[in-house]
């Protein structure tokens, strides 16, 4: 039981040491070399590298999995890939961690009930997904498909995802969208008719000028982007950071702007202010593509440097400075759309602030500007059709806009359903709901409490695991074949293989093979009947070309986007009116602001300090936090609170000493944190990284290391454009160990 919950009918279970890799080991041979084929070797000594993708975090890079003897020995970057460029960022080495990782799911578990004691029964495949079936089936008969939703984030969710389209599931979420990114993505959709883009679509290496909101690379190790940064500035780039926190790129930085927390959309309204008001602006750019300059300028005259000095605290100075820099080096200068952009709950208009900013000087397909990459175009080679998908948007925000059937409600409206018991079943595809469904560990654990059936599909018995009535234990990403990575464009334009180094471990399983034993025990017909590699070679045919060649390199690659504008070209923008909108209709018909508004956000309360959250380099929170070959090194085992020498001089705290925190609406973290007194953040904040605090037991390296950002969160603010949630207009205060 987890301490202070109250989880009478879905307890949380203590898996049996039995069920996990670490006793599994000694029965079943460790990463047996694949079988087949002309390189299989075993224990001779003889060495093979496999070309396949990462999975440690969403920018998926290329790598190179070195095997002897088989077993997996090293990963590097692969050669091939355009998005590694033989390089990895320290996560994306440490894939041998994550397959040799001794808590690892080793069998098919079911939760049983047996003389009032519930707990955890090994498995057979077949007992594991009959049942599940069964449940799903029940329910789908009962409430309609509508009862069931799946929650991924992952590149295995694909298989699952056809197999509940033909079953007639069309609700799928990922928090991925409303607690991250989602505010970009819909914020230039709206702007310039398409998203943001992974990798984004600014020419970094180009560009002399480059200004930061918060985006903090360097610590977000998304590789091809901070390879990119160092290029461009050993290229002569120079860059502004602005950041409450002294990040690591402000380190890198020529001015760090340690902007007041909330207040970004001001700081941008005065940097177009000034490039209206001294006519910085790119007048006949902004006349021949874009619509509405006449309202944006309205709305952006009230706030002069001197009136957003006053919000962000930054001077008037450094504001005019920047923004005639910037003028200065377009249309070779942009403003990067950061990743993670839901903060206050405002994030779609300050997405659009920065896709504003970029358009207003120019730099449109300019070398050194925004840029659009183009997909490699794969044929379609689908031959089903889903007779029983409807696609259709759940979610009840209007622009939340997305086409894409697996995300058709925002996650944490899955939560809401489920607390109105219209959703009854959930499939988890590698979603730690208790630690990212960020409404607080509080919302979501009743929710978990609430669902009748969750089926969990995962590699490692994180938290969700120990609240699943079903959990399907898949191997790692080194251990089997997703679907192509193809839909993403890119500078190079590529298609990229997922493929086994080594076979899978213990009694665990690729997500394909799951979901195909899933579909057949469903009844049906015509979805995912061909084993992966058909299919993957019958796609790949399709492109000219083969699974059999692909699996040397690991990719496909096209012709390189054309990336700039040519003199006199005509642009076209998808948005209604073929133009970038400053105003956007969009927003306007819904009844929302057309342009851009700061609006003022809660200060902390009177010795309270609003908790800021980022990245660590060798962590990705539930993927890689019990990875013990990345976790070795002190500083990445647990998170510090960053503290402001002053607050710690006026809380006593001193450098190193755990504390706990607590919140505004007094919850305390379960486990102590260290605290880290700095210069390097302002006064009214703190800093955490997200990803720590993990209290399954089973998780033996995470178990109790550092405190949990989740679980401090009890205030969130709802995008009502597109259902982001924001979550940082929280605040905390410490409490010393006794
Ligand atoms: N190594 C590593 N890399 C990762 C990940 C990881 O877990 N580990 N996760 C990946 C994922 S999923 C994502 S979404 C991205 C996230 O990475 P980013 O999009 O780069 O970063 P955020 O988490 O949004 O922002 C964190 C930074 O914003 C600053 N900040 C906080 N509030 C404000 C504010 O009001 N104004 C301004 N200007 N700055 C503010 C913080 O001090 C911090 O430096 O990273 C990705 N890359
Ligand atoms: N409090 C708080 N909440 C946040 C954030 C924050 O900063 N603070 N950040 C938000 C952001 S930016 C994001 S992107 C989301 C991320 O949210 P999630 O994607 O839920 O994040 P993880 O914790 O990485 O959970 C990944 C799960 O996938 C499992 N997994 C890893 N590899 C595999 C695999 O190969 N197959 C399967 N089936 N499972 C696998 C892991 O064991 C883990 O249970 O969280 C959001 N939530
Ligand atoms: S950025 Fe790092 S963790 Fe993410 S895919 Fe690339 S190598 Fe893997
Ligand atoms: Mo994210």
């Amino acid at each position: 039981m987890i301490q202070g919950q109250d989880l009478n009918r879905r307890d949380f279970l203590r898996i049996s040491s039995l069920f996990l890799a670490g006793s599994a080991a000694m029965s079943t041979p460790i990463g047996r070399t694949l079988s087949g084929g002309g390189d299989a070797l075993a224990g001779n000594g003889e060495e093979r590298i496999v070309h396949s993708f990462c999975e440690h975090c969403f920018w998926r890079c290329g790598i190179a999995a070195h095997v002897r003897d088989g077993r997996i020995y090293k990963i590097t970057g692969s050669k091939h890939h355009p998005l590694s460029n033989g390089r990895l960022c320290p996560r994306g080495t440490g894939g041998v961690g994550q397959i040799y990782d001794p808590d690892r799911l080793a069998h098919p578990l079911i939760r049983q009930k047996k003389g009032g004691r519930v707990s955890y029964r090994k498995a057979t495949w077949d007992e594991a997904i009959a049942y599940t079936a069964e449940k799903l089936y029940g329910i789908r008969e009962t409430y309609g498909p509508e009862a069931i939703a799946m929650l991924h984030h992952g590149y295995g969710y694909t298989f699952f995802k056809k197999m509940f389209m033909a079953f007639g599931v069309n609700k799928f979420a990922k928090p991925s969208f409303d607690f991250c990114c989602g505010p970009r993505h819909q914020g230039y959709l709206l702007t310039y008719g398409h998203g943001a883009g992974t990798p984004e679509g600014v020419d970094i290496v180009n560009s002399k000028y480059i200004l930061f909101f918060g985006t903090h690379y360097g610590e977000n190790m998304h590789n091809t982007a901070v390879q990119e940064i160092a290029e461009g500035i050993r290229r002569g780039l120079k860059i502004v950071v602005f950041d409450p926190r002294f990040s690591t790129l402000a380190g890198k930085a020529e001015k760090w702007l340690p902007i007041k927390p909330g207040t970004d959309i001001a700081m941008m309204q005065a940097l177009m202010n000034v490039l209206i008001t001294e006519d910085l602006y790119d007048r006949e750019f902004v006349a021949g593509h874009t619509v509405g300059f006449d309202e944006l300028r309205d709305e952006v005259e009230k706030m002069t440097p001197e009136r957003a000095a006053e919000i962000t605290d930054i001077s008037a100075d450094d504001i005019r400075e920047v923004a005639r820099t910037y003028a200065r080096y377009a249309p070779a200068a942009a403003v990067h759309p950061g990743r993670r952009t839901q903060w206050y709950g405002d994030g779609t208009q300050r997405s659009r602030s920065m896709a504003i900013l970029n358009a207003l000087v120019g730099n449109y397909k300019m070398p050194g500007g925004v840029v659009k990459y183009e997909k490699y175009k794969l044929p379609k080679s689908e031959t089903h059709h889903y007779p029983e998908f409807e696609k259709k948007v759940w979610s009840k925000y209007p622009l939340f806009v997305d086409t894409k059937p697996e995300n058709s409600i925002a996650s944490h409206e899955v939560i809401e359903q489920t607390l109105d018991e219209k959703i009854k079943a959930w499939l988890v595809y590698g979603v730690n709901v208790p630690e990212t469904i960020t409404l607080g560990r509080k919302i979501a654990l009743e929710a978990i409490n609430k669902v009748d059936f969750l089926v969990a599909v995962d590699t490692l018995p994180m938290e969700v695991t120990g609240y699943a009535d079903v959990v399907l234990p898949e191997c790692t990403y080194l251990e089997r074949y997703d679907d192509l990575d193809g839909g993403r464009p890119y500078r190079t334009p590529f298609v990229a293989l997922r493929q086994p180094a080594v076979e899978p471990m213990f009694d665990s399983k690729p997500g394909n093979q799951i979901a195909k034993m899933l579909a057949e025990k469903l009844g049906l017909h015509g979805v995912l009947e061909e084993d992966v590699e058909t299919y993957l070679d019958r796609k790949l045919k399709k492109a000219g070309s083969s699974l059999a060649e692909v699996k040397k390199t690991g990719v496909l690659l096209g012709k390189p986007t054309d990336l700039y504008r040519k003199p006199g070209e005509k642009l076209t923008f998808k948005t209604p009116s073929g133009k970038i909108e400053l105003a956007s209709s969009k927003l306007r018909e819904a009844g929302f602001d057309a342009v851009p508004r700061y609006i003022r956000h809660p200060e902390p309360p009177q010795g309270f300090y609003r908790m800021l959250t980022g990245r660590k380099p060798m962590l990705t929170f539930g993927r890689t936090a019990n990875n013990r070959f990345l976790n070795e090194l002190p500083t990445a085992r647990e998170n510090e609170v960053w503290v402001n020498t002053h607050v710690a001089e006026k809380h006593r705290l001193s450098h190193g000493e755990y504390v706990h925190l607590k919140n505004q609406a007094g919850v305390v973290s379960e486990y102590p944190i260290k605290v880290k007194v700095t210069e390097r953040i302002r006064q009214d904040a703190v800093y955490m990284v997200h990803g720590y605090g993990h209290y399954f037991k089973k998780l033996k390296w995470a178990y109790r290391k550092g405190a949990s950002h989740n679980e401090l969160i009890s205030h969130t603010e709802i995008d009502k454009a597109i259902g982001a949630v924001g979550f940082q207009n929280n605040f905390v205060t410490f409490i010393k160990e006794a």
